[in-house]
């Protein structure tokens, strides 16, 4: 194997890439696990069902339906994930103390003391969200953009209890908080106002935002979206709605899920067309197939397109990333950790590319070389560097014999 690495590693050095700075530079880049995947989104607040046009599918054996649980998981599975990783909290995944309870406006960072234990003895920093969805409070499909008072007050008030609760995060963990305000909030069929919600939406994600926070520790951003099921019309929190708001609301930074927009676009080419303008960026990574669907992360086309752009702009540190999917229906543990290790396969084989020489031919416009090279660079022996990587990172080759193993012993017994 190692006589593999070594041959791999002159292959790229003929061509200029130095594959040992590329798997150094990758351990420092922080991607953030999404906690959500291990219980398709269900939470420990509320019994209801999962709402906001989102949808979990399947109803494979062992979900994690408790803290410990949950918690258990997902330590078992970032053993097996190589890299960098921070832990991404919804709102509703808060811990109550024996049969105390809060509200969504009501939260406080003690209900998060638990998960802030759970990162600190892993080195991890925190991201977080708060939860427009789920919540009996959701009136008509709408939160923040309800013509309803009451209704909007009190998710104004869930957005600013969880910026607390992100400086608490940033506080504990010394590492800034990606706060990411999304909303399932839309319309089934023909609207006969688009403005009116638009408006208030923004009015309400300004007040949000004016509860005072150190921003260095906090980072607001606001992710749009095209549609969702049971939403198919209107969504209040559209593309151009939100990168607007982003533009024109200092310190608000944009964030895409490339589940969100038309099929036939790419958030790819969205990466640096955002960089031309915004200091930093956020990312939901994930596979949709035929819309939102959330399916796990692959090592496709798109997804190293979009690391390719992050890698060539030289923009690993202006780019926050976080997985974003939830599959039910095959082992969750397998789910997390497949999805994770293709977001690295992803940034590790951008990394491997020579850019400069790329951008060269592009540049001179011997377009012919640039094609011959970029086709040949597929069929690099790009696995022997990926390997060497997840052995220096301490994960085991039989990564996924454990997983069953688990499966087995712990989740089976559920
Ligand atoms: C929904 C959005 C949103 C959620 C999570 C759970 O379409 O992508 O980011 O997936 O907040
Ligand atoms: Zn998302």
């Amino acid at each position: 194997m190692k006589d593999r690495f070594e041959y791999a590693k002159r292959k790229y050095a003929e061509i200029g890439v130095d594959v040992e700075a590329a798997m150094e530079r990758l351990k420092e880049v922080p991607v953030s696990v999404h906690c959500w995947q291990g219980d398709d989104v269900t939470g420990f607040d509320y019994k209801g069902p999962l709402t906001g046009g989102i949808q979990a599918t399947g109803n494979y054996r062992g979900k994690a339906t408790t803290p410990e649980q949950l918690m258990q998981d997902m330590d078992f599975a970032m053993r097996l994930m190589p890299g960098k990783k921070k832990l991404n909290l919804h709102a509703c995944y808060a811990i109550f103390e024996d049969g105390e309870f809060a509200d969504r406006d009501r939260l406080e960072p003690k209900h998060f003391a638990k998960w802030v234990e759970f990162a600190k003895e892993r080195g991890l920093g925190i991201d977080f969200n708060p939860t427009f969805f789920s919540h009996p409070k959701v009136k008509d499909g709408l939160t923040l953009s309800s013509p309803c008072e009451e209704t909007r007050k009190f998710w104004i008030e869930h957005g600013k209890v969880c910026i607390r609760i992100s400086e608490y995060f940033a506080r504990e963990t010394g590492i800034p908080c990606v706060m990411n305000i999304w909303t399932g909030d839309g319309y089934k069929d023909i609207p006969a106002d688009r403005m009116g919600p638009r408006l208030r939406y923004r009015e309400s994600i300004e007040e949000i935002l004016s509860e005072p926070f150190d921003r260095n520790l906090v980072k607001p951003c606001i992710e749009s979206k095209v549609f969702g099921i049971g939403v198919e019309s209107y969504t209040v929190g559209s593309a151009e709605f939100t990168l607007l708001f982003a533009a024109f609301n200092k310190g608000c930074i944009p964030l895409m899920d490339n589940g969100h927009y038309h099929p036939t676009e790419t958030v790819s080419d969205k990466i640096p067309a955002l960089l031309c303008y915004f200091p930093e960026i956020a990312l939901h990574i994930t596979r949709p197939v035929r819309w939102d669907s959330d399916h796990v992360l692959l090592f496709d086309d798109e997804t190293r397109e979009m690391a390719k752009e992050i890698v060539r702009c030289n923009a690993l540190e202006r780019v926050h990333m976080a997985l974003d999917f939830f599959d039910a229906s095959i082992n969750r543990i397998s789910a997390w950790v497949v999805g994770f290790r293709s977001w690295q396969k992803a940034l590790l084989y951008a990394l491997c590319l020579p850019h400069e020489r790329l951008a060269r031919l592009q540049d001179e416009n011997n377009m012919t070389e640039l094609m011959m090279l970029q086709e040949e660079l597929k069929v690099y022996p790009f696995s022997d560097i990926w390997e060497e990587y997840c052995d220096r990172c301490g994960v085991p080759e039989d990564w996924f014999g454990r997983i069953m193993k688990y499966e087995e012993e712990v989740l089976a017994l559920r």
